[in-house]
């Protein structure tokens, strides 16, 4: 997300931080780039000009123009006000009422209702603990409980038994009593899509929301349609009084104007992003971390959580020990492949570290190429487990063989044994920073090429 706006934006600011001094016309010509960018990015109208205004009254202030980085100063700002238009603070899902707390998902026709209903349970279950019940309030479509159900016999996460020819507010009900009943923390009601706002359908969904009296009614809007979520969740919480929004696909959203528009627009907080069909594919919004990852600031912060989340605690604690004693071998290198790939690949890596738009430009698409992670992990296979424990002994003809073995190049071979090498004297420089510095900047350290 927002990959062409962060390129976009650091290409203005490089400009700004080269200049000593800065004058009221400098400031004035940057935000009209950032205006641009942020017009071609699908932010709204509106947001933009109130955006532009709020950042232009602080950037040409005395405090900016004295300072001795007024480049940088404008920055803070832009970053500040991109913070708050992204929503402020992060909010969570609020559960505090006498469980069952109920959640109700509403929104348009295939904007990702009910993955996302499974979605929040499995993230409430893995962040918080909580136990939930789904039920399917869709009665349009005929598959759609079905959907729901095979969803969550995949993810482990109850759903209430189907009963034909219920209407959307007895299977409410019945979803409310048999949370209560059975002690569930949670009960997360997915409701029909909307092709549009219409009328009935809104009414179906205001009498459902009477029913469950929900805690939150979550809006999921698919990012890929722009200013359409933007003013579909606006006529939404006119009628529902939406509490918070899912913003869903943004795995695929390269522009991020929904995201940069809809809470100024409706004043709801974005509680979720949506970032993959897969059902753990859901991250809690941060918006001052949004905003340096636009900024190119990176998002260093997401990139440890997730590493941390990824690299169980025992084996990262193994690891340590191992690299300092000076044991890391090609075993632990193949893993640390592996792991790499679970954070998302090189991609992944890199769109979270900060100035990663420009290094991926110059790295070019090669070198970033996640298939190269594969072709190593091959190697590592094609070695015997003698060769994987002892890496001192590889000469011409195991080279040899390992490149045949994995259908690839001596070359290869030779960079990969390299890399490896680089890579032990760097752990040996890590190992001064103690095991809590290992795990933190072991991961991203480790791939360097
Ligand atoms: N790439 C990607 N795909 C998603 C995401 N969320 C949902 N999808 C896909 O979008 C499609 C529609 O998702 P559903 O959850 O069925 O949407 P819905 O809003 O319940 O649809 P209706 O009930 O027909 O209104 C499915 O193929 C999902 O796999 C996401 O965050 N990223
Ligand atoms: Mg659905």
């Amino acid at each position: 997300m927002f990959d062409t706006l962060s390129t976009r934006l650091s290409d203005v600011f490089d400009k700004l931080k080269k200049r000593g001094v800065l004058s009221e016309d400098d400031v004035t010509s940057a935000l009209r780039e950032v205006r641009i960018a942020l017009l071609e990015a699908d932010v709204a109208l509106p947001v933009v000009k109130e955006f532009i205004e709020l950042v232009r009254e602080e950037a040409v202030g005395e405090q900016v123009v004295r300072s001795v980085t007024p480049g940088q100063m404008v920055i803070k700002i832009v970053n500040d006000h991109l913070t708050k238009i992204l929503g402020g603070d992060k909010s969570e899902i609020n559960l505090a009422v006498a469980p069952p707390a109920a959640i109700m998902m509403v929104g348009l026709q295939g904007s990702g209702k009910t993955t996302s209903t499974a979605k929040v349970a499995v993230h409430l279950r893995n962040q918080f603990r909580k136990k939930s019940l789904m039920a399917s309030l869709d009665v349009r479509r005929p598959a759609a409980q079905k959907q729901l159900e095979v969803l969550g016999l995949g993810a482990d996460i109850a759903t209430l038994p189907i009963v034909p020819f219920e209407t959307p507010e007895m299977i409410a009900k019945r979803a409310i009593d048999a949370a209560r009943k059975e002690g569930y923390d949670v009960v997360l009601l997915d409701t029909a899509g909307r092709l549009h706002i219409d009328e009935m359908l809104m009414e179906e969904a205001a009498s459902i929301h009477k029913i469950c009296k929900p805690i939150e009614t979550l809006f999921v809007a698919d990012a890929l349609t722009g200013q359409d979520a933007v003013n579909a969740a606006g006529a939404f919480h006119q009628q529902l009084a939406v509490t918070g929004i899912v913003l869903t696909r943004v795995d695929g959203d390269a522009r991020g104007g929904a995201a940069l528009s809809i809470t100024s627009v409706t004043g709801c907080p974005i509680k979720l992003l949506g970032t993959g069909e897969k059902i753990e594919e859901i991250e809690v919004f941060h918006p001052e971390r949004i905003a340096s990852r636009i900024l190119g600031m990176g998002d260093v912060v997401s990139l440890v959580e997730k590493a941390t989340e990824v690299v169980e605690e025992e084996a990262a604690e193994k690891l340590a020990a191992k690299i300092q004693k000076g044991q890391f071998d090609f075993e632990d290198f193949a893993k640390q492949l592996q792991q790499v790939r679970k954070l998302g690949g090189m991609g992944g890596i890199m769109g979270m570290l900060p100035g990663s738009q420009k290094v991926k430009a110059q790295m070019g698409s090669a070198q970033v190429d996640d298939k190269a992670l594969a072709r190593q992990e091959a190697i590592i296979l094609s070695m015997t487990p003698n060769e994987r424990k002892n890496p001192k002994i590889f000469n011409g003809s195991r080279r040899r063989r390992i490149a045949s073995g994995a259908g690839t190049t001596v070359q290869e071979v030779n960079r990969l044994l390299k890399q490896f090498q680089q890579m032990s004297k760097m752990m040996k420089r890590m190992n001064k920073l103690g095991k809590k510095g290992m795990m933190r900047h072991g991961l991203p350290g480790m791939i360097g090429q």
